[in-house]
């Protein structure tokens, strides 16, 4: 089986030096195969213990569980609780951040100054809070205030939805009755209603996972303020980035907290000599893995060294000296590699250990006494590498990242600095951007790693089309190339290439902006959604009829699939390269990738075909230039 199309991680995987029965992911998947048919099809409860029960998708068998749910119900029923879970994980990380902003604004968390104070205003302003004359911790006591409002119920459609979103898609949502008016409210309808004997009618209940998918949308927003709002910063991507000489650190995850002060703190003289001493004559490295890599890349210019899928195949360079983990996408496997290697893995949230992990538990008010701690494990950890089990692959890419809606603004502003929008919807008109596809979302076992990214970027990107990347979509077009301005030249259209050379010149990058727009994590795809807002704003139409579409081709995560419906919600065509387990009914199938068409303008496109992929998201788009008269 071709495992992953990255020669970086394939080298690893065919000569590491683990030793001891080392598998991964890739391995396990195999053990499992064939899974289980019910379970694929989404055609198995367990949502009693009258369970569990199966539906037989050949009408021989059972046609009804013992409650008599039939298979509408309960595939509506597991596809709302997918939905619950990836709510509840991007919301729990939101409400993390924004009770950190309370304390930031109480003078408890020293080592966290705002540092977009910019934002913060704006922010404050949007949201109807008052600014004038108020400083900047009763701005942010204030926004942490109403921020952690939102995940109460008090009746009124959440701000963070309401004022980021169009009036159209307001409307829209209103007349599904799908407002999310409360964050943990959505979250906690959805098991509500999804439990023996509640809901039945599975549309019904895909309308509830909807609106609890745009209450995920809307807890996706506080991270700027606090760390700052990325700018494009040159770095490097892939396993190579990990260095021989060097004690590398890996900091892996979700929830920026911890590692930016890690990134911060590397630097210091003290630790860099301390890593000199224990024989690393190439100081400390840290690396990033998955979102939080994303997170110090694009704010610090950290190198990132692989994606979820391959999490495991860093600590197999043998030359990791340490894993430092928060929280969401983290294999309980990596413990098991780590023990195979000299790694000490180091987990340190209180919602996140790992058997045969190190728990050192962070907190905000000493953050920075932590982050030295734990940098100062990994030295010591240093002194423990086996050089012969190093297997460090020489492939890296530079990779520009830290294209937040505001630096793409900042970077279209010095082609039009009174109108910044009007140089990309006038390309746009003129067909040199003949649409725009966000990529987000995994790695998954199911597909050789990266491919169906790189085959349908190659395609998407001949054809003019203006990519943007998140999560391990970014992760994969970094690994590849693809975030560098010599991508432009080698694989964009002539119209998209003329456009980004113009902007990159005109914005003084001495060269083309890259083809893949590289936006952040997972819990920054609300930073595209910003844009085409803007863009839908100021051309008076509304997100549903924008050339604008969406693609997780290779999808894993329950928080993937919540990002997905609120993306369909908001009107976009999204594209899924696996199937969710959802095919066991028809009636689900048809509503999710036809019905909302109608009603939301947004629906899910199921292709496992890269290439046929690229050419429906294709069609999409000319028909939205059509509708739009272009
Ligand atoms: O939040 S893309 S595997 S790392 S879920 Fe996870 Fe998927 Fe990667 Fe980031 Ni997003
Ligand atoms: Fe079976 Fe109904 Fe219980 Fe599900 S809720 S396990 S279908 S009896």
């Amino acid at each position: 089986m071709n495992r992953s199309i990255d020669q970086a991680v394939s080298e690893v995987l065919a000569n590491h030096q683990g030793g001891c029965a080392m598998q991964t992911a890739w391995d396990r998947y195999e053990a499992q195969l064939p899974q289980c048919g019910f379970g694929e099809l989404g055609l198995c409860c367990r949502h009693c213990m009258q369970g569990p029960c199966r539906i037989d998708p050949f009408g021989e068998g059972p046609q009804r569980g013992v409650c008599g749910a039939d298979a509408d119900t309960i595939v509506a029923r597991g596809l709302a609780r997918v939905v619950a879970g990836g709510a509840a994980s991007h919301s729990g990380h939101a409400r993390h951040l924004a009770h950190v902003l309370h304390k930031i604004a109480a003078g408890k968390a020293p080592d966290y100054p705002i540092r977009d104070e910019v934002k913060l205003k704006a922010v404050a302003a949007r949201i109807g809070i008052a600014t004038e004359g108020r400083s900047v911790n009763e701005l942010a006591h204030d926004v942490a205030a109403k921020a952690l409002a939102e995940f109460g119920d008090n009746g009124e459609v959440l701000a963070w939805a309401a004022t980021t979103m169009t009036k159209g898609r307001l409307e829209a949502f209103s007349s599904l009755g799908i407002v999310p008016t409360s964050i943990d409210g959505s979250v906690a309808e959805v098991m509500h209603r999804t439990i023996y004997g509640v809901d039945a009618d599975p549309v019904n209940i895909l309308l509830g996972a909807l609106q609890c998918a745009l209450a995920d949308y809307a807890a996706c927003h506080l991270a700027d303020i606090i760390f700052g709002t990325p700018q494009p910063v040159v770095s490097r991507a892939n396993l190579g980035v990990i260095k021989a000489d060097a004690v590398n650190i890996a900091l892996h995850g979700h929830n920026p907290l911890l590692s930016d002060i890690i990134a911060q703190v590397a630097s210091e003289p003290e630790l860099i000599e301390a890593a000199k001493q224990a024989g690393a004559q190439g100081g400390l490295n840290v690396v990033g893995i998955c979102c939080t890599g994303n997170e110090v890349m694009m704010r610090h210019g950290i190198p990132l060294a692989t994606s979820s899928v391959s999490q495991e195949v860093a600590i197999m360079t043998g030359a990791l000296d340490a894993m430092v983990v928060d929280y969401q996408c983290i294999m309980p496997a990596v413990a098991t590699a780590a023990e195979c290697f000299h790694t000490k893995l180091i987990t340190t949230m209180p919602i996140a250990k790992l058997p045969g992990a190190e728990h050192v538990e962070f907190r905000e008010e000493t953050a920075a006494d932590c982050a030295r701690a734990i940098l100062r494990q990994g030295i010591e950890r240093f002194k423990l590498r086996h050089p012969d089990k190093v297997c460090i692959p020489a492939h890296t890419s530079t990779a520009i990242a830290g294209f937040s809606a505001e630096a793409i603004i900042a970077a279209l502003s010095t082609v039009n600095a009174e109108d910044p929008l009007k140089p990309l919807i006038d390309n746009i008109v003129a067909g040199n951007i003949r649409g725009i596809c966000l990529f987000a979302g995994c790695n998954s076992v199911k597909v050789p790693q990266d491919r169906n990214y790189i085959s349908m970027v190659k395609r998407l990107l001949a054809e003019n089309v203006l990519i943007l990347a998140t999560g391990c979509a970014s992760s994969a077009y970094a690994r590849h190339g693809f975030m560098t301005s010599a991508a432009t030249s080698q694989y964009a259209g002539k119209g998209l290439a003329a456009v980004l050379t113009a902007i990159g010149e005109a914005a003084g990058l001495g060269g083309p902006l890259p083809p893949v727009l590289h936006m952040g994590s997972c819990v920054d795809n609300a930073r595209p959604v910003d844009v085409a807002v803007a863009v839908a704003n100021r051309l008076g139409v509304d997100l549903n009829q924008l050339p604008v579409v969406a693609s997780a081709p290779e999808a894993v995560t329950e928080k993937a699939v919540a990002i997905g419906t609120w993306a369909v919600a908001a009107g976009l065509p999204v594209h899924l390269g696996i199937a969710p387990p959802v095919l066991g009914s028809k009636l689900v199938a048809s509503v999710l990738t036809d019905k909302l068409k109608g009603l939301l303008g947004g629906w899910f496109l199921v292709e496992p075909d890269p290439d046929k992929a690229a050419a429906a998201l294709l069609t999409v788009i000319d028909e939205r230039r059509a509708g739009l008269g272009l």
